[in-house]
């Protein structure tokens, strides 16, 4: 029995030491120490032996025992610390990395524009209205005095759904619903930004671009009103010394109609390529609305008076950046972009 032990005892240290994982070292110390384990089986023996041979060979199974078990302890730790390095060599972190940028994106060009444009008439008391991009018939045309045979309203300028179902050609119909809704007491200061489609497509024109319109109505507005209002805004889109001057126009929703041109940003004013050589820029239309409109949005046009305006926000961002074709804006090409982060 003696000779058994001692040979469990050999075979078992050999087993610890060639263990190459934890689990293999778990399987050899369940297989001669566990319960149905060698020790176990040989010590069921000890019955059979004489009462001087029993605390004998007891004694020598304990030592092996607690030599074993401390074996086996020692090694499990030493081949934990050795599969976490494994581990950690397989993984390839290198912690003393620096961490990487995320790359931030910022807005386009035309949405910094519109805000800009927003912000100056926020700060003359304006309010922003928004609204649908798909229109009726009404809102788009008829309410703005754009009789049925007008060239504006012929197919090709337009995207129709529907006889009466249309993509807004212009961001008018938010002002013709907001008269709606306060007439015919309550007077109006508004623009009205946002996207706007018409059916062309070449260097200077885009079948979608942005606008901006404006709308006053109250008692005793006049032209100098609109002329005002404008000269500050050029001044502080352009700078301060800009000038302003209107020229006789032709819109079927106003009466007078006027463009307005300001004095060229790029020669201020002396003669260059961008104005050809006349010294002045046309950025925006403009004019007293139509009685007919007030009119036909409930209000009286013998008590009230109003001008309205509106303007291409890629034009306005073209003249400030000098952007000399309008598709760059829709390229969505990044060294372009980049540019106005
Ligand atoms: C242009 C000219 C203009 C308006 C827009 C307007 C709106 C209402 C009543 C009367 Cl509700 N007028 N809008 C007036 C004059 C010119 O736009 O060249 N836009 C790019």
């Amino acid at each position: 029995m003696q000779d058994k032990l001692t040979a469990i005892a050999t075979s078992a240290r050999a087993a610890i030491s060639e263990a190459t994982n934890q689990e293999e070292l778990k399987q050899f110390q369940i297989h001669y120490l566990g319960k149905k384990g060698e020790m176990t089986s040989v010590l069921r023996g000890m019955g059979k032996l004489s009462p001087q041979e029993r605390p004998i060979i007891g004694g020598l199974a304990n030592k092996i025992r607690d030599e074993l078990s401390a074996l086996f302890t020692a090694r499990e730790v030493e081949l934990r610390d050795q599969e976490r390095l494994l581990m950690m060599a397989a993984e390839k972190i290198d912690v003393t990395l620096p961490g990487r940028q995320p790359s931030l994106g910022h807005l386009h060009p035309i949405t910094l524009v519109l805000d800009e444009i927003a912000d100056i008439f926020l700060g003359m008391g304006f309010t922003i209205v928004e609204g649908p991009e798909i229109e009726t018939d009404y809102y788009n045309f008829e309410a703005l005095n754009l009789p049925k045979d007008h060239p504006a309203r012929e197919m090709q300028d337009s995207f129709y759904f529907h006889p009466e179902m249309l993509l807004r050609t212009h961001t008018s119909p938010m002002q013709v619903r907001t008269m709606e809704k306060v007439a015919p007491e309550v007077p109006v200061r508004i623009i009205a930004p946002g996207k706007v489609y018409r059916r062309d497509d070449d260097a200077t024109h885009s079948p979608m671009f942005h606008q901006v319109e404006g709308l006053v109505i109250d008692r005793n507005i006049s032209l100098s009103d609109l002329k005002g209002t404008l000269l500050l805004f050029a001044q502080q889109m352009f700078g301060p010394h800009q000038k302003v001057r209107l020229r006789p126009s032709y819109f079927p929703f106003t009466e007078p109609s006027a463009e307005v041109d300001i004095s060229c940003m790029m020669c201020a004013g002396k003669g260059c390529r961008v104005c050809k050589d006349t010294g002045w820029i046309e950025i925006l239309g403009s004019g007293m609305v139509h009685p007919h409109v007030l009119e036909m949005s409930g209000y009286d046009p013998e008590e009230y008076t109003g001008y309205a305006f509106g303007m291409g926000v890629e034009r306005i961002a073209m003249l400030k950046y000098g952007v000399d074709d309008l598709r760059l804006f829709f390229q969505n090409d990044v060294r372009m972009l980049r540019q106005f982060r």
